[in-house]
């Protein structure tokens, strides 16, 4: 596979942006070699600034549920560019995209829009420890929810994989009140709970996808959600990648466990950037300009951003059939790869929540970070390489999500699951 205007570009990029990208996981450091520049993406394809084509199951970490620049998230931003892209003032769009997730997802009574999955979970973060007026957090292991100082302890996705999952320059005076339990370990939320009496909020992904997908057991939720009820702790789960994806209203309406704040981003968004946060309204009332609760954006609800998400969350609210299909390919996918695996005899994890799964080159159950830590990340860094060869993009980390979109074919799923066997073959026979 020709890449030479990848590379060339690359090494001028690596002059002027830190690591030659915007976005750390971006640079491949976890699988090697050299990121692809990507020219243009429609539906589930993306191509790449030397010509070659791939079937993406990236799709941007999770915003394109239904393929890359769907017709309907098109018209709307050449519609709304047409009027201008930001005014620094309200506009009816924002109302509207407000709306629809008010009305989608379950425990959202109210919603302020921001510009980043990170803005919505430290925000949501600030608004829980006022109403609660304590102070500390307690985290997952493994689990990400953006880049806020209080967050990069034991993160996930990019800090998990560089090994940074506590990051250098958040103050011990900030980290000391982030506390880190165990996913699915509801004892290990017991025991700092009990220890603690000044803990706002315990946030989690309720699905978390950024260690690899790593689903709830044995009523994790449905426990976290009374320890906070009888504690007078916040729960906030950060929905930034299942809202909107693994149902339409999100983890919190599969498995049926409201909690008090929500923070959303990718799909809201239509591949722009959006992000949300939203709940109770005696909560979401302290913000301001109402209450005391500073927050804000000077792109906050910008109306191009917003016409996009507003057109994305739009037809999934009248077309929920979606759901179905997108069940129906991954499942199509998830047998192909379990025959895959059958067939050299190898019992490797595939953890999977609607259309965002992971493959982990494990033979252990991974069900939180440390199982998920016993992956071969070598032999993963392998099988991504020789993928991309055959036209197959996929995370370039262990620790992250596939994604499937509604614009995947059967016969793409099909050409994945032949693909990955020829690359099985060569890695396992
Ligand atoms: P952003 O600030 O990157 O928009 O959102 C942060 C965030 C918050 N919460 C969850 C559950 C998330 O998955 C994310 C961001 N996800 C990663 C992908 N695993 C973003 C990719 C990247 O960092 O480039």
């Amino acid at each position: 596979m020709k890449i030479d205007y990848s590379v060339k570009i690359f090494e001028e990029a690596k002059k002027y942006i830190p690591g030659g990208v915007n976005s750390p996981v971006r640079a491949f450091k976890a699988v090697g070699g050299t990121p692809l520049f990507i020219r243009r993406g429609l539906g589930s394809r993306i191509v790449d600034i030397d010509g070659n084509e791939f079937i993406d199951f990236v799709g941007s970490w999770g915003p394109h549920i239904l393929g890359h620049i769907p017709k309907i998230v098109k018209s709307a931003i050449l519609e709304q560019i047409e009027n201008g892209t930001s005014f620094g003032a309200p506009t009816v769009q924002e109302v509207r995209l407000a709306q629809l997730i008010c009305e989608m997802v379950p425990s959202v009574e109210m919603v302020r829009l921001v510009n980043s999955g990170t803005e919505a979970t430290m925000s949501a973060v600030r608004l829980a420890r006022a109403f609660t007026r304590k102070n500390k957090i307690i985290k997952f292991a493994g689990c990400y929810h953006g880049h806020f100082d209080s967050f990069l302890v034991s993160a996930g996705s990019g800090a998990l994989t560089f090994g940074v999952p506590t990051s250098p320059g958040v103050p011990e005076s900030l980290a000391k009140d982030t506390l880190v339990a165990r996913f699915n370990d509801i004892d290990s939320v017991y025991t700092l709970v009990k220890n603690n009496h000044d803990i706002a909020a315990i946030i989690i992904e309720p699905i978390a996808g950024n260690m690899g997908v790593v689903t709830p057991i044995n009523n994790f939720l449905e426990k976290l959600r009374d320890i906070c009820t009888e504690n007078s702790i916040l729960l906030i789960f950060d929905e930034v990648m299942t809202g909107f994806r693994i149902a339409m209203g999100g983890a919190q309406q599969k498995f049926g466990v409201l909690p008090d704040l929500t923070t959303l981003g990718k799909v809201i968004g239509g591949g722009l950037p959006v992000g949300a946060f939203g709940g109770k309204r005696e909560i979401m009332e302290l913000l301001a300009p109402n209450g005391p609760v500073y927050q804000a954006g000077t792109l906050s609800g910008n109306p191009l951003a917003v016409s996009a998400g507003q057109a994305i969350l739009k037809f999934i609210h009248d077309n929920p059939h979606i759901y179905i299909a997108l069940e129906n390919k991954s499942k199509l996918l998830e047998d192909g790869i379990r025959e895959n695996l059958r067939r050299f005899n190898k019992n490797f994890t595939l953890n999977r929540a609607g259309s965002m799964f992971t493959l982990f080159f494990t033979e252990k159950l991974v069900v939180d970070l440390d199982s998920a830590m016993t992956a071969d990340t070598q032999l993963y860094a392998q099988y991504f390489h020789k993928m991309l060869e055959r036209g197959i993009y996929l995370p370039c980390s262990q620790f992250e999500a596939v994604f499937l979109s509604y614009s995947h074919t059967e016969e793409e799923i099909k050409h994945f699951i032949k693909m990955q066997y020829e690359v099985f073959k060569e890695l396992f026979e």
